[in-house]
């Protein structure tokens, strides 16, 4: 059998292991990588996540208390301590570097034609990727390989995932009235005026935060800020003297008007990103969408120790920022920086302001250029020249 999209391939079985450590970061790549191979490439998938209740978040009709479902074209296990035997699938991914079950591993050891094992890594504009992209990793003691599969925004790496169809259906919605009417509407507001700028906040908790709202408060131009519920929220209560901030809470002070939204699944989160002016974001998955969105963006970087982080961040900045111009790279740099530094965006915002323009031709440009390296496709293509010679050895 030859399933729908995947190129030829004969059936592939893929197991994608998911140990969620915090935050959505974890689980958000694994659901959506999961669907994609499933949907788009006609994988037979089955997700294994240890906490079903952050998919939940993802995806509501993800049933937190059930071992084993079906979900959107993917088979969605409980990954429980006690791991019970299963035949191994032909690829097997395990993201960012979760330890699979010993049991696992043994079943993989002793299939005669060895499963593909790939280890998914964390995002990373720094230099070193390319070159650790698709290194093997021989098991100490078993029959096995391990591949590191590291995604990046250089066609030396694996690339970004990108759902087939999201350019044309994002083009679509930024262009069409009535599509951006309709989503106003689900969050039972009005479509803002031409002239207010609309912001969405996706964040950690942010000392940074209230300069900003000073300047917003304090502009020329409207803002209408969206806050999705989360870790910065506490900080948008305090800011209006609200101990209880929730969603559909909405505030005002001079020309900043502030509503928080409740957390969505990720299909209508996009339509969020899409509909902003500028977007402010962080981890790693809602910065590729927001990156995808085709529109500025501001990214806070998930908190390491060591300030490892800034190493990330300035690597990134660095490939970003060379197309623009002085003025426009600077206020970039400026604002980005305040907001992960805890201080100061407010007075990097006029600048930052004031280049939306450049910034918004550069992000459209951006996202075209990245959308020639699918990690999907780059995936499966290694797949199966991995498969071919383990097929090849096999034969003799
Ligand atoms: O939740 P995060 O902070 O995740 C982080 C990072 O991934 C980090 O690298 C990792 O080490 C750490 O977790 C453990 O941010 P991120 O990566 O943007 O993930 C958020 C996901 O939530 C993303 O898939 C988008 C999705 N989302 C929704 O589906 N609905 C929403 O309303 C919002 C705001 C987000």
């Amino acid at each position: 059998m030859t399933p729908a999209g995947n190129r030829g391939l004969p059936r592939v079985f893929c197991d994608i292991f998911c140990n969620v450590i915090d935050n959505y970061g974890d689980i958000g790549v694994c659901w959506r990588l999961a669907r994609q191979l499933a949907n788009e490439h006609g994988l037979d998938v089955r997700l294994w996540v240890d906490d079903l209740a952050s998919l939940h978040s993802l995806c509501p009709e993800a049933d937190a208390q059930l071992s084993q479902q079906h979900c959107r074209g993917v088979e969605v296990r409980h990954w429980a301590a006690l791991f019970t035997e299963v035949t191994p699938a032909n690829l097997v991914i395990e993201a960012f570097a979760c330890e699979l079950p010993e049991r696992y591993v043994a079943a993989m050891a002793a299939q005669e034609i060895k499963p593909v094992w790939i280890n998914l890594e964390y995002l990373s504009a720094e230099d070193w990727v390319a070159g650790c992209h698709k290194l093997p990793s021989p098991h100490p003691n078993l029959p096995l390989i391990k591949y590191f599969f590291f995604p990046g925004f250089t066609p030396q790496t694996g690339g970004l995932l990108l759902e087939r169809d999201l350019p044309t259906r994002r083009d679509a919605f930024q262009s069409g009235g009535a599509q951006q009417q309709a989503f106003w509407q689900s969050l039972g507001m009005k479509m803002p005026s031409r002239e207010t700028l609309k912001v969405s906040l996706f964040g950690y908790e942010n000392t940074a935060l209230h300069g900003l709202f000073d300047a917003w408060a304090n502009s020329v131009q409207p803002v209408l800020c969206l806050v999705p519920e989360g870790r910065i929220l506490p900080q948008v209560g305090q800011y209006f003297g609200d101990d209880a901030p929730r969603a559909g809470s909405s505030y005002e002070r001079g020309r900043l008007r502030v509503r928080v939204l409740p957390f969505v699944e990720q299909e209508r989160y996009d339509e969020l990103l899409w509909t902003c002016d500028v977007n402010f974001v962080r981890g790693e998955d809602s910065c590729v969408r927001a990156q995808w969105a085709g529109r500025p963006f501001v990214w806070q970087i998930y908190p390491q120790h060591d300030a490892v982080h800034w190493q990330k961040l300035q690597a990134f900045l660095k490939l970003y920022q060379a197309p623009l111009g002085t003025a426009a790279s600077q206020a970039m740099q400026d604002l980005w920086r305040a907001w992960n530094g805890g201080g100061g965006a407010g007075n990097a915002w006029p600048a930052f302001a004031a280049a939306r323009d450049e910034l918004e031709r550069h992000a459209q440009d951006w996202a075209q250029q990245l959308a020639k390296n699918n990690l999907a496709l780059n995936l499966l293509d290694f797949y199966q020249k991995i498969g071919r010679m383990r097929a090849f050895e096999i034969e003799g």
